[in-house]
């Protein structure tokens, strides 16, 4: 299977044996973990197993899959023109020597691990998708794509407004009509009102199951691990989307009970941390590992791998291709992502956030060379300074070089809150 997807076979072994071992290091290792957390176990360790045999039966039966880099790509339209979206992970460095004849040292290691993983062949996920979407959000991944098109078959580039203005919005609809266009010639499949609503339909119930997961962690004793919680927000991206909300919804009722009975993974007296900031893709587990392993734990991100991605729902009660495609722009046109100037509702999003789920402190979580978040960073700290909610602006990339000095830095931070 991994010959006729074109891998490179050593590097991905190589691959596999790494992220074997940090999972079975940061994962496994973890006390207390809810008995529903053995499905997300499961499929990690079919991570480059089953999900692929499946995406490849779905091939073979005549579905396109589709790839994307972006929570601003409409899963309801892909699902709509009876295609399948994968998020394609950008979490670890991977081939970076081959990666900087492309791209310079300094962009983010999102950006590079997205290359990396092209180049080093040894994505599965990428090698499967007939059609690879990005977009045009920060200037790093707008110019990278430039490149990525020569390496990457079928790269496809959504434009997306920098403004929560009018034209701003009308922008978006375009772009949004024009991909339903593509989807609908590259899949040979018209999209019906009936195909939209009940994608509408699909992806709402695995937002819902996370909104209700986001909200049994506002139970103190926290009942799951931040780890454990950014695990199910990254299955989310790659997962078969009704098997992930049943096994999500399973999870949950395992929380009740266990904020019933008063059982936590770690005790009352706790600090409790929010994240916030750029996304955490698979398997960058660096920050969150280092914080519960100091003494807190992470009760909420505020992260396109977390809340910001998926605290919107698209309004379901439209009828004709016109309503529903609205109810789309209007839903997506809601995302606060750092690309917007200027950014007010990030801001006020991290207050409700870190009142909503009692954070005694936030960490700012920004990747070197990420300027639409690190930018943001500095006023955030300040306004919040101002209120006097603790904040700690971390600056990171994948490697674990820093582990030692981003310890003790939190380790501070965290003693602060008790
Ligand atoms: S909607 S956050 S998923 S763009 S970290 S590549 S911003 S330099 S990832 Fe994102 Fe969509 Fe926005 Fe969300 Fe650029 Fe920053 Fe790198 Fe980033």
């Amino acid at each position: 299977m991994w010959e006729d997807l074109n891998l490179d076979l050593n590097a991905h072994d190589a691959l596999l044996g790494v992220l074997g071992k940090v999972y079975g290091d940061i994962y496994m290792a973890q006390k207390e973990r809810p008995e529903g957390m053995d499905y997300f176990n499961f499929v990690m360790t079919e991570i480059h197993g089953l999900r692929i045999k499946e995406l490849l039966e779905e091939k073979k039966q005549g579905r396109k899959i589709v790839g994307s880099y972006c929570v601003f790509v409409p899963e309801e339209l892909v699902l709509a023109a009876g295609a399948t979206l994968i998020g394609l992970c950008s979490g670890a460095d991977f081939a970076t020597h081959e990666v900087e004849q492309m791209l310079p040292r300094n962009t983010c290691a999102l950006i590079k691990s997205s290359f990396g993983f092209k180049l080093g062949k040894a994505c599965p996920y990428l090698e499967v998708a007939d059609m690879v979407v990005g977009e045009n959000t920060c200037d790093g991944k707008k110019k990278a794509y430039e490149s990525l098109k020569k390496i990457v078959n079928n790269l496809y580039v959504m434009d997306l407004p920098q403004m929560k203005t009018p034209q701003g919005r009308e922008l978006l609809k375009n772009e949004f009509l024009r991909f339903k266009d593509s989807l609908e010639t590259f899949t040979g499949k018209p999209i019906t009102p009936t195909d939209l609503k009940q994608g509408i339909l699909t992806v709402n119930a695995k937002r819902r199951a996370l909104h209700r997961l986001a909200s049994l962690r506002k139970a103190d004793p926290a009942p799951i691990s931040g780890l454990d919680a950014l695990l199910a927000n990254q299955v989310f991206f790659y997962d078969n989307p009704a098997r992930f909300t049943e096994s999500l919804n399973a999870l949950c009722d395992e929380l009740e009970e266990r904020i019933q009975e008063k059982k936590g993974v770690v005790s009352e007296q706790t600090p409790r941390i929010l994240v916030s900031g750029c996304p955490m893709a698979v398997p960058n587990w660096k920050l969150p590992w280092i914080v519960e392993t100091s003494g807190a734990v992470i009760v909420g991100e505020e992260s396109c791998v977390g809340e910001r991605g998926v605290r919107e729902l698209t309004e379901e009660s439209g009828n004709s291709m016109e309503e529903l495609m609205e109810a789309l722009v209007d839903r997506y046109f809601r995302i606060d992502c750092a690309i917007f100037t200027p950014n007010q509702d990030r801001e006020d999003h991290i207050r409700e956030m870190a009142k909503a789920y009692k954070a005694g402190g936030i960490i700012h979580y920004g990747l070197q060379f990420c300027q639409p978040y690190t930018m943001e960073a500095i006023p955030l700290e300040k306004v919040f300074e101002k209120e006097e909610i603790p904040f700690l602006r971390v600056e990171t990339d994948y490697s674990m070089e820093d582990v030692g000095q981003l310890k003790t830095r939190i380790e501070a931070f965290i003693e602060q809150l008790q």
